[in-house]
């Protein structure tokens, strides 16, 4: 396939939101609903998120259709200002694996001004967590109000660090409109499903608009 056609998934979020633990409970579902997913990592000096995704997901994807892109430089720029490495590491993915018919993008971790390029997500899904603080909704920025999704992650963990969910949730929509916020734990794979469902209707939303 080509990458036009190939359904794009950017996933974004400050440092160890839990982007890639997202992307590990999310790759078995789409795999168990008959989609072919590759995953391209961004990480600025190392290859160590791709590496802990072909780990965790040995027997569900093939450790080749993981890619790692090191940056080099700030995240954002490698995923919104110049997409670039990104591109190619999808061209490269897709020649070896033609069947790919879905890309998960992850970003490296990075601030509340994170965003994609249009280029590399047909889909944006930002990823905050509880441990960041129950404020997090409230500073805003462009993942946190405009994404597609905003995942709320580390349910589980919600109480040890004085987070107050309910409170955390009713402000993530209040900065959202009507925007879509799921609630997830990613360890034990709460609220994932949702996000599949999620990402799989806008696929078909955005295959049905063009034709
Ligand atoms: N308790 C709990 N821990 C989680 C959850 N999701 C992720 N973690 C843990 O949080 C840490 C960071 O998770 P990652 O998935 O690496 O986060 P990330 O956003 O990909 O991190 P960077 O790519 O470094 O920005 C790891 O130790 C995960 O095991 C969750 O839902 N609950
Ligand atoms: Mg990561």
């Amino acid at each position: 396939m080509e990458l036009e056609q190939v359904y794009k998934i950017g996933i974004g979020g400050p440092v160890g939101s839990g982007k890639t633990a997202l992307i590990e409970a999310l790759v078995p579902l789409l795999v168990g609903r008959g989609h072919r997913p590759g995953v391209i990592t961004n990480d600025i000096y190392t290859q160590e998120d791709a590496q802990h995704v072909r780990r965790t997901l040995a027997g569900t994807l093939d450790a080749d259709r993981v890619v790692g892109v090191e940056t080099g430089a700030c995240p954002h720029t490698a995923v919104r200002d110049d997409p670039t490495m990104n591109l190619a590491a999808a061209a490269e993915l897709l020649d070896r694996f033609p069947d790919i018919d879905v890309l998960l993008f992850e970003s490296g971790g990075d601030n509340l001004t994170l965003t994609f390029s249009p280029a590399l997500a047909d889909v944006f899904v930002f990823v905050l967590d509880t441990a960041e603080g129950e404020k997090m909704p409230r500073k805003r920025g462009p993942g946190t109000t405009d994404s597609d999704l905003l995942v709320i992650n580390k349910i589980d963990i919600a109480p040890y660090v004085r987070t107050d969910l309910a409170v955390m949730e009713r402000d993530a929509h209040a900065v959202r409109g009507n925007g879509r916020v799921i609630l997830t734990d990613c360890l034990t794979g709460t609220g994932v499903s949702d996000v599949a469902d999620f990402v799989l209707d806008r696929r078909e939303t955005l295959c049905s608009s063009t034709g």
